[in-house]
């Protein structure tokens, strides 16, 4: 079988699940929110990345069910912490291919999912990786405005590392800078590196918008990222993505 014929499968069996990792305020350490995470638990193989199956899904169009998948149960997952009193103030961020903009669709998938759940719209956090610029045209425009205007909040993944006008950044409704963990791997030792952080870190300020660190492997880069401003961060340091019965278990505490 083609992987993507295995793929339509894992979805109507039920085979994939969401793993999270927390996002913390550098500040406190508390945990602010989660990343979701899709993992394919194949009977055959055992737990796959998404690494090997996400891009044969954009490839396809397989994305856009896969990503309404996600979508539905990270916020199912998230109103159910809620529910237990253990996510106050808490979002849920999900992280959303360009192909799901197509014929605004991304815009019903999220209605749906919110809907639902009855999750709030200020829960949830839309990750969009900085090529979208790439795509940019008016469907995609006034799908990022409608999702604003309906409270869901958006935010840049993988900043620093694709193509993104400045000129953009002014105009297209985000809340969010992630700094991409290329960038944070190298730092404090490497000034280049150093450079594009505290220039992303600056150009955030200026523009209003928060920013997540991603990739925090050790201390020494948590410090510099804290001391230089960065508000929000995740890595391997604070917690690897956990399966959910984890992640509920830290919730309420110090990551
Ligand atoms: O979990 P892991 O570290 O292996 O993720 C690898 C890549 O897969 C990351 O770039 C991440 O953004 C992407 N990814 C993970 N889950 C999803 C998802 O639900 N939808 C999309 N479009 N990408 C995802
Ligand atoms: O592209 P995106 O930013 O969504 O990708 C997130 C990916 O980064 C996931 O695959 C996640 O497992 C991975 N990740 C999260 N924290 C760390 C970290 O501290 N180090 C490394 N190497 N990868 C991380
Ligand atoms: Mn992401
Ligand atoms: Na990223």
């Amino acid at each position: 079988l083609t992987l993507d014929t295995r793929l339509r499968q894992a979805l109507e069996r039920d085979e994939l699940l969401l793993h999270y990792q927390p996002i913390v305020a550098l500040g406190s350490r508390n945990i602010v929110g989660v990343e979701a995470l899709v993992r394919w638990n194949d009977p055959d193989r055992g737990l796959v990345m998404p690494g090997a199956f996400i891009s044969a899904a954009e490839d396809t169009g397989l994305i856009v069910p896969l990503g309404e998948w996600v979508l539905e149960a990270g916020c199912t997952q998230l109103r159910d912490w809620q529910k237990q009193g253990k996510a106050d103030g808490m979002t849920l961020a999900v992280n959303v291919s360009t192909r799901q903009f197509e014929g605004r669709r991304l815009v019903k998938s999220v209605e749906q999912a919110l809907s639902r759940t009855g999750l709030a719209p200020e829960c949830l956090e839309l990750e969009i990786t900085e090529n979208v610029m790439l795509i940019m045209n008016d469907e995609v425009r006034s799908s990022l405005e409608t999702l604003r205007d309906m409270g869901v909040r958006l935010s840049l993944d993988d900043f620093g590392t694709g193509y993104s006008s400045l000129g953009y950044l002014k105009e297209l409704p985000f809340h969010t800078l992630k700094i991409d963990q290329s960038f944070v791997s190298k730092i404090p030792g490497q000034s280049g590196d150093r450079q594009i952080v505290t220039t992303i870190l600056a150009l955030a300020k200026g523009f209003e918008l928060q920013v997540i660190a991603e990739g925090i492997e050790t201390q020494e880069q948590y410090d510099f990222l804290r001391d230089h401003g960065c508000e929000f961060g995740q890595g391997y340091l604070m917690s690897r993505p956990q399966a959910a019965d984890n992640l509920a278990a830290m919730l309420g505490q110090h990551a």
